[in-house]
């Protein structure tokens, strides 16, 4: 028997395996579009974390004029913020960058900051407000709504 071409058989099989392939081809494809995009939503709450970070740097840990009278802000509104604690449960959306400014462009974003007094002995141990020289500042980004990162460092009143 002299074979011409391909039987129907042979044709559909071929079919099928074409199609499993770009199906494959395609779901490796969105998922490593999903995972860019996380890391680039990561990259991007590093960056907000970042911002409150340079903004509170300079800042002393207690209020400069009423010192430890008040744990929180002073003042009405957060141009005029001096001081660390002044920043405890501030949220910013859109996210602010170190210079105060709302920045628009990532207006999915929050930074929610938290300022805690932690003990000396035991950084992961939070303490009265205002009863250790250690000030614990945690900054969470959320993209709409969800949380996607939190990050810490410690401040300390001694140096000032
Ligand atoms: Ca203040
Ligand atoms: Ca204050």
């Amino acid at each position: 028997m002299k074979k011409t071409g391909f039987t129907l058989v042979e044709v559909l099989v071929a079919v099928i395996l074409v199609g499993l392939a770009i199906a494959c081809l395609l779901a490796a494809n969105t998922s490593f579009t999903n995972t860019n995009a996380a890391g680039l939503d990561l990259s991007t709450a590093e960056f907000l974390s970042e911002q409150i970070k340079e903004l509170t740097a300079l800042l002393p840990v207690v209020d400069p004029n009423t010192g430890t009278d008040l744990f929180g802000p002073e003042e009405a509104t957060l141009a005029d913020y001096d001081d660390l604690d002044d920043f405890d449960e501030a949220s910013f959306s859109p996210p602010i960058n170190a210079d105060r400014q709302p920045l628009s462009n990532f207006a999915a974003f929050t930074q929610q900051v938290t300022v805690e007094n932690v003990n000396a002995a035991d950084f992961e141990q939070v303490v009265g407000d205002h009863t250790s020289d250690f000030v614990k500042v945690t900054v969470k980004v959320s993209l709409n709504a969800r949380e996607i990162s939190s990050t810490s460092w410690l401040r300390a009143s001694l140096d000032e």
